[in-house]
């Protein structure tokens, strides 16, 4: 059977998406190895055949799939047998309205601080693509990001603070183990360990820290054995 996985491609091989990582890392908990295709921002046509131009896009066997929580529903329904991705329809509710915080609250708080590391990530082709369709988004130059990376990283700190609680309950959001929610909140610091040279967070977040490092190894190690910076393993 026909299982590929389309995801970002950036400089050094560096695989930042954050949707992807979710995607990644939710067929690694089903036990599905899929065939990994990488494209660059400039190269959306590649996977123009599932509707739209953006990744991650899952093709398995007949099927394509697009957006991340397409995936996660798709590979929930079509592996009943391997490990839950939600835990029934109500975790799944759950789940969605976590993912909405994740997309909302947590990835538009690390965006502007991400926007000036990844542009020097992305693959040189990519370069005028990326600082364009950012600066537009942001209405800020890549330099006026970086110059405002102090409050942007006080708002970060500020939204962090669900996470906080919760791992100071349980070790995985999701309880004894992760599912779906922990990897919606791990690909986003995924997502900034594969670009960014410092730790966005300080020696004192060790709930946070001790569960970013199990995530890390989960899978083999999956996440860890990706180009990354090791500043925030
Ligand atoms: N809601 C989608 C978002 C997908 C998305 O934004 N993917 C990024 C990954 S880098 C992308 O392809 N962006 C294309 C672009 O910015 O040109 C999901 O959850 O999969």
């Amino acid at each position: 059977m026909v299982l590929v996985l389309y995801e970002r491609l950036c400089a050094d091989d560096r695989r930042p998406s954050p949707f992807c990582w979710r995607a990644r890392l939710a067929l690694a908990h089903k036990g599905l190895t899929p065939e990994i295709r990488a494209i660059k921002f400039t190269e959306g046509e590649k996977v123009a055949f599932s509707g739209q131009t953006k990744v991650p896009v899952l093709v398995d066997g007949q099927k394509v799939i697009h957006d991340s929580w397409g995936i996660a529903c798709h590979l929930e329904d079509a592996y009943p047998d391997a490990p839950a991705l939600f835990d029934g329809p109500g975790g799944r509710a759950v789940t969605r309205l976590f993912n909405h915080w994740v997309d909302h609250g947590l990835e538009r708080a690390l965006a502007p601080i991400l926007a000036p590391y990844l542009l020097a990530a992305a693959h040189p082709d990519d370069r005028t693509y990326y600082r364009r369709t950012r600066e537009a988004r942001f209405g800020l130059s890549m330099e006026q990001l970086a110059l405002r990376r102090p409050v942007y990283l006080e708002a970060l700190h500020q939204i962090l603070e669900p996470l906080r609680q919760r791992l100071a309950e349980t070790p995985f959001l999701c309880g004894d183990r992760p599912a779906y929610a922990d990897y919606l909140a791990f690909a986003d610091f995924q997502w900034a360990r594969s670009v960014c040279d410092r730790d966005l967070l300080g020696p004192e977040e060790q709930a946070l820290r001790a569960w970013r490092s199990c995530m890390l190894n989960l899978f083999g190690a999956l996440a860890r054995s990706v180009t990354a910076f090791e500043t925030a393993a």
